[in-house]
């Protein structure tokens, strides 16, 4: 037992409480010593495939029975390919949507000790034993997969890697940025307390990874959700402990996989705009009063925001779906004064439900019989901050309805954005895994099986629920949903944070990496505690870190129960006045996030990239994790270390433009970049057009001048919720020399939003300017603009 832990769940819990979790450690490791012993009644003898017996083609595809195990390939479209091996039960498809892809045509030749399936653009060779080697056309070797391992019920496979190769995914990892030299567990779980570098599992681990190599990328993902273990090193090999071993292969440029792949798993919904503003939370604020006062301290100190989160502390005894009434009753009539001040109101949710004869949700469940079992019909007893709970099954359809039928109960409080914690599923016990045994019943629609088989799912399915019930009782508003934990598929339903990261500086730098490996596993919203979970930052890593989180997608401080205070306001001037420049910056970019969240929803394209996005054929950049993209046009190079007076920036090719100084810089090349404390060292591209919103009613486009060449902005514009029109207006020319020519397109209905525009530019000086075939006047460096069509501009 870990003495420091059982102390700490004292200290937090209470004395009662402990010894109810460690009652339940005991019981779980007794059921899960029979659920061992059941598994392992015959020793397993491990098979490879054996020889091949027979094959026939199916449509895209081909079938072959090995003497031991069979496979399917089949070619989903040109570039996708899905390898099942079974035996073993397939997965019931929660992870995916379908697709509408036509399949691609095939060719079967006999090839050398084996067979050849060919489709248009990748040719797989199939061994007599199971090897499977995947060429594309050129004749290029992409993979190749050894003959699969089975085992009992497991299996393992192993796939050799070219000595360049690398690897980023899994999920949530803070473990570095390139997974070569590792073993990742697949199964998710919560650290407890906080976790820093090296810590793993974490709260979301997807069996999805992509590629880098010189002869071409590509992105795996293993459509099983059972628990699994990856180790990367000259191979990877990866194992699962029950089902068929099915894995989605898709080749091409990260961009291109990403976008198969969210065709395969769902893209995420378009987000309200007010989601990607400021949001302030941490747990410990006590009562309405302080929330109100913190909103009122925003609005004082001139610091824009549009969320404020309460966590768990705002229930009665953690009773999910009720308000603590003391404290929490006039709820509504805060969130009716916050919304006045555009404010929206969060609260969390955890699955568990308080075992407790007098609350009327947990006796409408026990009657409706909505919780997970054991094998003996009775539910589940498991402990978290509620004491005693039992948790629903989300597995089943109806619960998953009953479950999200209670949202009125926070929606009808003016709650508008929903948070969704301790969905690992997280269980409190001093030792061993945290969380239910694995002999637990669930539903799987009818079907029954047992927690090994829906542990990694449970938050994918409970963020299923919540989704689906926003969307039912608040059809007009889009549904914004945070979640801790998820699973492949899970950016169709809710927003990632990296959970309960700890305070450090070591920490701030691995949460870079752990942001873009989570972009890259398919959740193009992702963002970390500002100033980490579990601590207290001194000024300048508090600063650091709100540099980092103002260029996130999700942008939030939060931290743990007994930290001090970290409103801006608590830290001194310059940190005040720093905060407040960036949160400006946030908002004034509303608009290049909202397009950013449109190509999210249109392609699956992450918000965050990592630097190898502009030339994924550079090897040199595969493994840069101190800078990053936002979206195409912006650079971020943040400074994470303590005392930092100026840092070495990659600049691809190009021009890039400083954005908070105008200062050029020419790339290629790596650069020596001052690094003032109060700034965040950023980077337009040259040939950008940055929209800039200044106020709802006045937008500056930044035109980034080229030295040469290509120009090009996209804005996307919509009433910032609902369904109703949109439009998307793209800028695009060019510049030669000293003319630069321009010419606007849109598409959608959505009136322009802006009743005063002016284009900026930056890197040169305006001689001329014709609009609309008119002349017309300018300033020095800008342009007051109706909205044109076309635009010319003589540089001086
Ligand atoms: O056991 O709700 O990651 O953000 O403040 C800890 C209390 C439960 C973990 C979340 C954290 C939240 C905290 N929760």
């Amino acid at each position: 037992m870990q003495i420091g832990t059982l102390l700490r769940s004292i200290q937090f819990f209470g004395i009662a409480d402990s010894a109810r979790a460690i009652r339940y450690a005991i019981l779980r490791d007794r059921l899960d010593r029979d659920y061992q012993q059941m598994a392992s009644k015959d020793p397993a003898e491990s098979q490879s495939p054996g020889p091949l017996k027979w094959s026939r083609e199916i449509p895209h595809g081909i079938e072959l029975q090995f003497e031991h195990t069979s496979l399917e390939l089949v070619f989903l479209a040109r570039d996708v390919l899905r390898i099942s091996w079974k035996p073993g039960e397939l997965p019931i498809p929660y992870a995916i949507i379908g697709n509408a892809w036509p399949g691609d045509w095939i060719q079967l030749e006999q090839g050398q000790g084996g067979l050849v399936l060919k489709g248009s653009q990748l040719r797989v060779e199939i061994s007599n034993d199971g090897r499977l080697k995947i060429h594309n056309l050129e004749g290029s070797l992409l993979r190749i997969e050894n003959p699969p391992v089975h085992t009992g019920e497991s299996w393992e496979q192993t796939s050799p890697l070219d000595p360049q190769a690398c690897i980023f995914g899994l999920g949530e990892r803070a473990c570095g940025w390139n997974l070569r030299g590792g073993t990742y567990q697949l199964w998710n779980k919560d650290p407890g307390g906080s976790y820093g570098l090296g810590h793993d599992p974490l709260y979301m681990s997807i069996p999805v990874y992509m590629c880098m190599q010189p002869q071409g990328h590509y992105l795996v993902f293993y459509e099983n959700p059972y628990r699994g273990e990856i180790t990367i090193e000259d191979a990877t090999k990866v194992q699962f402990e029950r089902g068929a071993l099915r894995s989605y292969f898709f080749h091409g440029s990260p961009e291109h996989c990403l976008d198969r792949y969210t065709q395969l798993t769902g893209r995420p919904p378009m987000p309200p705009r007010w989601s990607l503003g400021y949001h302030q939370s941490r747990w410990g604020y006590k009562s309405q009063d302080d929330i109100r006062e913190i909103a009122e301290s925003f609005k004082k100190h001139d610091l824009p925001i549009s969320a404020i989160h309460l966590d768990i502390d705002y229930m009665d005894g953690y009773r999910v779906f009720t308000f603590r009434e003391d404290r929490f009753g006039a709820v509504l009539e805060l969130s009716q004064s916050l919304q006045e001040a555009d404010i929206k109101l969060v609260t969390i949710i955890d699955p568990g439900v308080k075992v407790d004869r007098g609350y009327q949700f947990f006796q409408d469940g026990l009657q409706k019989g909505m919780f997970c079992t054991l094998p003996n019909g009775r539910p589940m007893l498991s402990i978290v901050w509620p004491g005693w709970v039992h948790f629903p099954d989300f597995t089943d359809p109806n619960v998953r309805t009953w479950w999200g039928d209670c949202y009125p109960q926070l929606l009808d409080r003016g709650v508008t954005g929903i948070w969704h914690d301790m969905n690992e599923p997280t269980a409190f016990a001093p030792w061993g895994d945290k969380t239910f045994p694995l002999i637990t019943q669930h539903s799987f629609e009818g079907q029954g099986g047992d927690h090994l088989r829906a542990h990694n799912l449970y938050a994918l399915l409970m963020n299923r629920a919540g989704f689906e019930a926003l969307k039912k009782f608040k059809p007009e508003r889009r549904p914004w949903l945070l979640s801790r934990a998820g699973y492949a598929g899970g950016q169709r339903y809710a927003w990632n944070w990296t959970g309960d990261v700890e305070t450090s500086w070591e920490a701030l730098r691995q949460t870079v990496a752990t942001m873009l490996g989570v972009s890259l596993s398919g959740f193009a919203y992702t963002g970390s505690d500002v100033g980490g979970f579990s601590g207290a930052p001194d000024p300048e890593l508090y600063l650091r870190w709100f540099q980092l989180g103002a260029f996130t997608p999700f942008f939030r401080t939060h931290s743990a129960m007994g930290t001090p205070p970290r409103e801006p306001w608590t830290f001194e001037e310059e940190i005040l006045q720093a905060t407040r420049s960036l949160l400006q910056m946030r908002y004034r970019l509303m608009p290049y996030f909202y397009t950013l969240a449109w190509a999210a929803h249109q392609k699956g394209t992450p918000l965050l990239r990592p630097t190898f996005w502009v030339d994924p054929d550079d090897p040199t950049l595969w493994e840069i994790v101190d800078q990053f993209f936002l979206g195409p046009d912006l650079m971020l190079a943040p400074v994470l270390n303590s005392g930092e007076l100026e840092r070495e920036v990659y600049l691809p090719s190009g021009s890039w433009y400083e954005l908070w100084d105008d200062s050029i810089f020419a790339g290629p090349g790596v650069r020596t970049i001052p690094t003032d404390l109060t700034h965040i060292p950023a980077f337009v591209r040259g040939g950008a057009i940055l929209p800039l919103e200044i106020s709802p009613t006045e937008l500056e486009l930044h035109l980034y001048l080229p030295d040469e060449g290509e120009i090009r902005g996209e804005l996307y514009s919509d009433e910032g919720d609902g369904y109703l029109e949109y439009r998307l207006d793209r800028i695009s020319g060019s510049r030669q020399e000293k003319l630069i020519q321009l010419t606007r397109t849109n598409e959608g209905d959505y009136p322009w939003p802006y009743t005063n525009t002016v284009l900026t530019l930056h890197g040169a000086k305006i001689s001329a300017v014709e609009l609309d075939g008119k002349d017309w006047v300018s300033e020095e460096t800008r342009i007051q603009t109706p909205l044109f069509d076309e635009i010319v501009i003589e540089l001086a």
